[in-house]
């Protein structure tokens, strides 16, 4: 096929409608695609219409580069990480195509021409929220770094029909709403109906020997079911690599379908396809007992199942034998979720393949690697035995047999010890028996990580201790980072120019460049650009609240700002107590001088968390209050920003003076809005946990507000006992803020609406917010003194931007791919012929 015939369409003129990048074809192309792909002509094209006409043109140069990508790995046969992982965030896709393709610009003025606005276009793409937050997020960080760093990679997930729901703030509460993400269609998938596994589920096993004598089992399950690839692709920045996001849905197999017909069962075989398809329906909301949930133990061993099947199909395309898998791939599982990928390709290999159990083994431990994302206790997936068994009984027999094979390893090497045998297992026999998802991914992986350095400690010193003791080298740290791409240049135009003005252009890909603005960090006119740039992110963001929230902030405010999920150990209740000091001083001395503050919140509770509605109520009650009240309003404000998403999160990073990171010394194992905060130049306020550690030592300890318990004084209130009682005795303003919670001052007169969180704080305070309330308060009144000091704090501001440059995605991805995956970049070169100029 000439490449001429695969790059020119039907209905162009030549190659350049499909691929170029000036202004001319993008325009060319955008009519066109209004006209043959939506049958739409200008004047009556809707919002819509017009965004999916410019996605079509930014797709089919993304395309061209897929095109030479996949022709380059299969020449090349490189080896290639997949991420697996059950969510990603991947934010809109639009904008940070045409940044990676270099073509914002020249989009603008084509659209511009015909008197459409970019920025209108950009504004309607609704994103797919297939994610909670951090750790998908992360996920699609990752995969922007994967594919910028040139490194072939796939992403392996569930393409989720509804995302993460939509949240709604009515009477000050959370309501949940479903996501519509797909409702008018996605531009940038690709859906491969060609590229389908089977999917079975429960049933039995079966003994039986084959032909050579050999045992072996069978499973016969009592559902099959379909995966069927869709595909986005994910181009890197200023580069030709498409990797892709390979996300599964579930269909049921027309076999099935057709054998139920045949029957007559018509009706039989239309809700099989209807329960098939609800397998792929919903995200889970996190923060809520996985215990229980059978239909998100199937989507877990869906999308994997699916992925493993689809490597072992790239393995044989390529013509090479299975235990090549681990020379070809190197999976990385994104936390315990997919962890039974372990138990399955063992499965595949043993079952399928045929391989002798000892070689297949070697092929799962040099295959897979597990990166942990929690302390909590909470969070840490375990299943009921019989649910497990109900739904994979196959996979339960392997992980006995694991389990035996290992703990024979563990008795050898710790002979007298038999409770360590007990934590170790990979059953929980303790009391009801449960599958310890941790501890299969320990066992079938040659790396372990976690997130941040302190959290990597933690890992190995409280949460999986036993494993370090027996298995000390597969513990490693990889701190997260954030895509600069994304979290700077995309949401903060105004810092991207200044920065390109003053390090010249590709600062992005070498992130340690920001540094160069050190030399700036006291020029007065250097500080006046940059207070400018902030002004400017902060006027943005006063209109989008005026929009959205219907109310008015003032930039000139101090913009204090604690996005992300409402969780008690993040404690945005914390924060509020402060809110409600500086409350407090104003009504008792109204003539105190409180300089001017808006505090801004965002984030999703769990829709079974109740404290965490409730936290959410209290945050909008206390705003409403404070606007009805003419002694602090103009000097206090709070404002909950609804649904947060990653969209809505490119407003409001940008835009913060001071970046809250408050969490309970010892329980937030990274954190990456604290990276997304400081890069945009906000200061911030936090304790000793997750990354904050590394990021006060990165910008300096006199550039971050530090206050708190740290974990080991944390963790010694748990062993000497802790009184929350005491703290309210000993300070008199955390008992006046106390009262006025009480009393119904926020909720008209309700004193029940609150209640629950009051006593649970006066009780027990499993948070510890009382032991941090002081030192917090004091802190924040050093940052209002430091504030007041414009030029001490612009400089403070550039101080944590210029240092922030560890904190890229693309030196994390950087770490994994030299000391965990052992693969290398390939570059990607465009065919000249096919009419594409290589960015
Ligand atoms: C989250 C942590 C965050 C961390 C992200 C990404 C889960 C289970 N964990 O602290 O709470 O930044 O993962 O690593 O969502």
């Amino acid at each position: 096929m000439s490449h001429r015939q695969a790059t020119a369409g039907p209905g162009t003129d030549g190659p350049d409608v499909r691929t170029g990048l000036d202004e001319h074809s993008l325009q060319r192309a955008f009519l066109d695609n209004l006209f043959y792909l939506q049958g739409r002509f200008l004047e009556l094209a809707s919002t819509n219409d017009r965004f999916k006409a410019l996605a079509f043109t930014v797709r089919d140069r993304i395309l061209h580069r897929l095109v030479a990508t996949v022709k380059a790995y299969q020449r090349h046969d490189p080896r290639t990480v997949c991420y697996l992982s059950a969510e990603y965030l991947p934010g809109p896709h639009l904008d940070n195509n045409l940044l990676s393709l270099g073509i914002t610009e020249a989009s603008r003025r084509a659209l511009g021409e015909l008197g459409v606005d970019l920025d209108e276009i950009v504004a309607h793409e609704e994103e797919p929220g297939l994610g909670n937050g951090g750790l998908g997020r992360l996920a699609a960080c990752f995969m922007d770094s994967l594919a910028t760093l040139e490194i072939p990679a796939i992403g392996y997930g569930i393409r989720y029909e509804f995302g993460i729901f939509t949240q709604v703030i009515r009477d000050g509460w959370q309501h949940e709403v479903t996501d519509t993400w797909l409702r008018y269609g996605s531009p940038w998938e690709v859906r491969r109906p060609n590229i389908a596994h089977d999917v079975r589920i429960g049933g039995t096993t079966e003994r039986y020997h084959d032909e050579a004598g050999r045992l072996r089992v069978r499973w016969n399950p009592h559902e099959v079911f379909r995966g069927v690839a869709i595909d986005t692709p994910i181009l890197g920045h200023g580069v030709n690599t498409v990797n892709v996001l390979r996300l599964w849905t579930a269909e049921a197999p027309e076999a099935l379908d057709f054998q139920a017909f045949n029957q007559g069962d018509y009706y039989g075989a239309v809700h099989r396809k209807v329960r098939s398809e609800t397998i792929s329906k919903v995200l889970y909301p996190n923060d809520e007992p996985e215990v229980g949930k059978r239909l998100r133990l199937i989507q877990q061993y869906f999308f994997v199942t699916c992925s493993l099947q689809d490597m072992l199909r790239i393995l044989a395309n390529n013509g090479r034998p299975v235990t090549d898998f681990p020379e070809k791939f190197a999976v990385q599982l994104n936390d315990t979720h997919p962890a039974i990928a372990v138990a399955e390709l063992m499965r595949l290999l043993v079952d399928e393949h045929r391989l002798a159990w000892e070689t297949a083994w070697d092929v799962v431990g040099r295959t897979f690697a597990y990166t942990n994302h929690t302390l909590l206790p909470e969070a840490l997936e375990t299943w009921p035995v019989p649910l497990f068994e109900s739904v994979l009984p196959r996979h339960l027999e392997i992980i006995y047999e694991i389990n035996a094979r290992f703990l024979d390893e563990v008795r050898l090497r710790f002979p007298y010890d038999n409770e360590l045998v007990q934590r170790m297992s990979l059953i929980d026999e303790s009391g009801p028996r449960y599958v310890r998802m941790a501890n299969l991914a320990c066992v079938g992986s040659h790396a372990i990580n976690g997130v941040a350095e302190l959290h990597s400690r933690l890992v190995r010193e409280n949460l999986l201790p036993d494993f370090h003791a027996m298995w000390p080298e597969r513990f490693h740290n990889k701190t997260n980072g954030v895509s600069p791409r994304r979290f700077l240049m995309l949401g903060n135009p105004e810092l991207t120019a200044l920065l390109t003005r003053t390090l010249g252009e590709g600062w992005s890909r070498d992130l340690g460049r920001l540094r160069e603005l050190e030399r700036h960090a006291d020029d007065p006119a250097f500080q006046s650009e940059w207070r400018d740039a902030k002004w400017a992110r902060k006027r943005a963001l006063a209109d989008m609240i005026r929009e959205r929230v219907g109310t008015d902030v003032d930039p000139n405010s101090l913009f204090d700002v604690m996005v992300k999920r409402i969780h008690e150990y993040k404690r945005q209740h914390l924060k509020m107590l402060h809110v409600l000091t500086l409350y407090h001083r104003i009504k008792r001395d109204p003539s105190a001088n409180v300089f001017p503050r808006t505090c801004v919140f965002g984030g999703k509770a769990a829709p079974g968390y109740h404290m965490a509605k409730r936290i959410i109520k209290l945050i909008t009650a206390v705003g409403e209050t404070i606007d009805r009240d003419p002694d602090v309003r103009g000097r206090l404000k709070v404002v909950f920003v609804p649904n947060l998403s990653v969209k809505v999160a490119q407003w409001i990073y940008p835009a913060a003076d001071l970046s809250e990171q408050i969490s309970t010394a010892g329980k937030e194992a990274s954190g990456t809005g604290n990276m997304k905060f400081a890069l945009n130049g906000a200061v911030t306020i936090g304790t000793l946990d997750g990354a904050n550690v590394e990021i006060r030592e990165a910008v300096g300890a006199e550039n971050f507000f530090l206050f708190g318990l740290s974990t080991e004084e944390v963790e010694r209130t748990w062993v000497d006992g802790y009184d929350p009682r005491t703290y309210l005795g000993a300070d008199e303003e955390l008992r006046a803020v106390l009262e006025l919670l009480r009393g119904g001052l926020f909720t008209r007169g309700d004193t029940e609406i609150l209640r629950p969180l009051i006593e649970h704080l006066e009780r027990h305070d499993t948070y510890r917010l009382f032991a941090d309330y002081a030192s917090y308060v004091q802190c924040q009144d050093a940052v209002e003194r430091a504030y007041r000091d414009a030029d001490g704090w612009t400089r403070m501001s550039i101080l944590n931007t210029a240092r922030m440059g560890r904190f890229s995605s693309d030196r994390t991805i950087r770490e994994y791919a030299e000391q965990t995956w052992n693969v290398a970049p390939l570059h990607v070169e465009l065919d000249a012929e096919a009419g594409g100029r290589g960015a």
